[in-house]
């Protein structure tokens, strides 16, 4: 959870159990702890044992901003898709699509590494992939995920379909239009049971600028 005027939380990797004690889970950071000196908030990463009657550990982790000049995230918005809002009033859910890296191929092509995320509420952001229910029990926000699709691209006119790697995880590969240590453009479409997400909640625009959140990354090289 984010300490902050508004207190959020944000997604996380599943939390995999390494069976010696320790484990080890992603945290895909909504916001940074400070942007331009300015403190934002504090982060504050609670880990419990034996349930709720049991321990607590709290960790506060600094987050630095990127500064890569990389994009870290994507936010798309669904049409019909939607939670609860300020005051009751319904708005549209945010999806999060973070980037998880570019990587040169053995063929000289790239492929890019998405984790994607949904809003709940302020302070829930499951990871979604097939199957996933979203807002669970919620007579009029439940939305249970039966269709998925992730699309690429480097140009915004070919798509490629990402592979669902797991977990959220998607995956597509054979990309062409990026160089390897250059700073290039990514476009990621996001269509769940039928519906396109979009960057403004509305139908997605007749020119398709609308349709689709735009990556900037800077590809590694192959990794040996
Ligand atoms: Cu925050």
């Amino acid at each position: 959870m984010m300490h902050m005027s508004m207190n959020h939380g944000t997604p996380v990797d599943s939390i995999v159990d390494n069976g010696d004690g320790t484990y080890t889970c992603t945290v895909y950071y909504a916001m940074a702890s400070a942007m331009s000196g300015m403190s934002m908030g504090y982060w504050e990463l609670k880990v419990m044992i034996g349930g709720m009657m049991g321990e607590a550990a709290f960790l506060y982790p600094s987050i630095m901003m990127d500064m890569s000049g990389d994009d870290v995230k994507a936010k798309l918005q669904g049409q019909a898709d939607k939670i609860a809002g300020m005051g009751g009033m319904a708005m549209s859910r945010d999806y999060y699509i973070y980037n998880d890296g570019a990587t040169q191929e053995m063929a000289g092509t790239h492929k890019v590494d998405l984790f994607i995320a949904a809003k709940e509420s302020m302070m829930s952001f499951p990871a979604v992939s097939v199957s996933t229910i979203l807002n669970e029990g919620d007579a009029t926000y439940e939305l249970t995920v039966s269709t998925m699709l992730v699309e690429v691209s480097t140009n915004g006119t070919d798509w490629v379909s990402a592979t669902d790697a797991g977990g959220s995880h998607w995956t597509a590969t054979g990309l062409t239009g990026l160089t390897t240590d250059e700073a290039g453009t990514v476009y990621v479409r996001l269509t769940i049971n039928g519906e396109q997400k979009t960057t403004n909640g509305s139908a997605p625009a007749d020119d398709g600028t609308t349709a689709y959140a735009t990556i900037t990354v800077t590809p590694g090289a192959m990794s040996m």
